[in-house]
């Protein structure tokens, strides 16, 4: 392995997403729920005088008002349901389907139960992170380059490099890539491309990737912080209940990105000379920012090449606080 040089190497940056995370919620506080299709659905709004429903009160609803979906399990997805529908268009296509409304307190939604479980994922991350930024109620950066570091110090780098490549896709594999095709929007859906995989599928590339790893020490930090990212979701799982899908790369942007390539319960690794290969066809609304219809200008405006080179270049300075690089980007883009 070569010699670490703290300082001197970009950091490793892990990102971790929880899966279908208001179904999860629900599940981890009704066992029943686990393995079937089932779908959280928004409190019917207009609906004033009737009681609220509490956390433990039975919350199942079969018919009778109710708001729309906004979080689907993948048992659904597969069979059709979206978020987008109202829970009778969701019995329509899957009949079979458990929706369950989140609580009500003074009348309106009460999002406590996952603002809770969120915060406790960050709180089990933090044990083993130098820095975490919660990015949304499921959504946590965190800086892992000290966990990693120590990895690659009390660990044999054969035994890192087979834990790495048994749990993570290489974000250039033909699978990430075929991936990274799906629109932002498409994916948030639950589109028919999010599944399990076959372990099998994820050699693809590894070989490859451990060989020149030998001389490159960038490569090995943030192949450890792979292993890092593993064992921190097993431990997500194994402690809360939930199970939640990972990236790692050497800044957040890049992180995110790739641990949003495959869902549920997976991981990719995102290594530097991977980002040309993947941003290339890279709809461009799967950049933090560059969604909707300034996303659709950028485009339109033939920049596509242009962010893709410069959200390589990015550093991820601090993991913590605005990315003024990234954004300077953006408004200069807006004044073209
Ligand atoms: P997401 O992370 O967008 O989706 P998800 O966790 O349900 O599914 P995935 O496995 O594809 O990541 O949203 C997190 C939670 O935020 C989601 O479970 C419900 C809530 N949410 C809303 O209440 N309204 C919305 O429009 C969206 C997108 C999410």
């Amino acid at each position: 392995m070569p010699p670490l040089q703290r300082g001197a190497l970009p950091p490793v940056v892990g990102f971790i997403d929880m899966d279908c995370f208001y179904v999860a919620v629900e599940r981890a506080r009704d066992p029943r729920l686990l393995g079937k299709p089932c779908a959280v659905v928004q409190y019917p709004t207009g609906q004033r005088g009737r009681p609220d429903l509490r956390p433990e009160d039975d919350r199942w609803r079969t018919g009778g008002p109710m708001g729309g979906i906004i979080a689907v399990s993948y048992e659904a997805r597969a069979r059709g349901v979206t978020r987008q529908m109202s829970g009778a268009e969701a019995k329509k296509v899957c009949p079979e389907v458990i929706l369950v409304q989140v609580p009500t307190a003074f009348g309106k939604a009460d999002l406590q139960i996952y603002k809770d479980a969120g915060d406790a994922v960050v709180d089990l991350l933090a044990s083993r992170c130098d820095a975490t930024e919660k990015r949304s109620v499921d959504e946590v950066a965190i800086d892992i380059t000290g966990a990693a570091e120590h990895l690659l110090a009390s660990r044999a780098a054969a035994e890192l490099g087979a834990a790495a490549s048994a749990a993570t896709h290489l974000a250039d594999s033909a699978l990430s890539v075929d991936a990274a095709k799906v629109t932002r929007s498409s994916a948030r859906q639950g589109h028919d491309k999010q599944q399990s995989r076959d372990t099998s599928e994820l050699a693809d590339g590894w070989e490859e990737v451990l060989r020149r790893a030998a001389s490159d020490p960038v490569a090995w930090r943030l192949i450890a912080g792979a292993v890092v990212v593993k064992e921190l979701r097993q431990q997500v799982e194994s402690t809360l209940g939930f199970t939640c899908s990972g990236g790692v790369a050497t800044n957040k942007v890049l992180a995110k990105l790739g641990c949003g390539l495959h869902k549920p319960n997976q991981q990719t690794l995102l290594l530097p000379h991977a980002a040309p290969v993947l941003l290339k066809d890279l709809p461009l609304d799967r950049l933090p920012g560059l969604g909707g219809d300034f996303g659709q200008a950028v485009k339109s405006r033939h920049f596509a090449d242009f962010a893709a080179c410069w959200v390589v270049g990015l550093g991820s300075g601090s993991l913590v606080g605005r990315n003024h690089r990234y954004e300077r980007f953006l408004e200069s883009v807006e004044t073209c």
